[in-house]
């Protein structure tokens, strides 16, 4: 085998095993961008609206950071804890980051073959049973289009909720999540 063969072989190994945890940024390079709207309408469609219970939530948003551009892209992966008020339920429709052409809400799903993939998920819904929560690997909010940030930076959003509206959000771009001592 040749050494450039050798490295190619290093390289796949490498991005396969990222996918199921940090780099949905670097993840996100291969995805079909018509196939992901496609599943989004198809999520959205299917949702009945929240009961009324006469009980507006509060929406308490924590930790809520954004991952650096990675070198020449300019899509890139923010994460967040999102708990209620007692007694109250909601549903996160969507956001937006300011400067941002366009943001989904992202999930991960284990493929036939048993690779980890993101796709596009619909509302998510949220009551007091437990936060929701937004994180490398897991849900996150797919943000294309953004001017670059580095560490150290804040970018500033909105989430939009179905009954408590719409609740600016704060992020500080950093290379891993607040609170975590070292790289995961
Ligand atoms: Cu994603």
């Amino acid at each position: 085998m040749s050494k450039t063969s050798v490295l190619l072989v290093a390289l796949a190994g490498l991005s396969v095993a990222a996918c199921g945890a940090a780099s949905e940024t670097e993840e996100h390079a291969g995805m079909e961008h018509g196939n992901m709207h496609h599943a989004e309408a198809g999520d959205t469609a299917a949702l009945q609206p929240l009961v009324d219970d006469g009980v507006m939530p509060v929406i308490d948003v924590r930790a809520a950071w954004m991952r650096p551009h990675p070198g020449g892209r300019d899509v890139t992966a923010a994460y967040f804890t999102i708990r209620l008020s007692e007694g109250s339920v909601d549903r996160l429709l969507s956001a937006r980051i300011d400067g941002a052409e366009r943001v989904e809400l992202h999930g991960h799903t284990m493929s036939a073959d048993g690779l980890m993939q993101m796709r596009p998920i619909g509302p998510q819904d949220v009551n007091n049973e437990g936060p929701l929560v937004f994180t490398p690997g897991g849900r996150h909010l797919m943000v294309f289009g953004l001017a670059t940030v580095v560490e150290g930076e804040e970018a500033t959003g909105t989430l939009v909720f179905e009954r408590a509206g719409e609740v600016p959000v704060t992020f500080a771009v950093r290379n891993m999540p607040p609170g975590m001592p070292s790289e995961y």
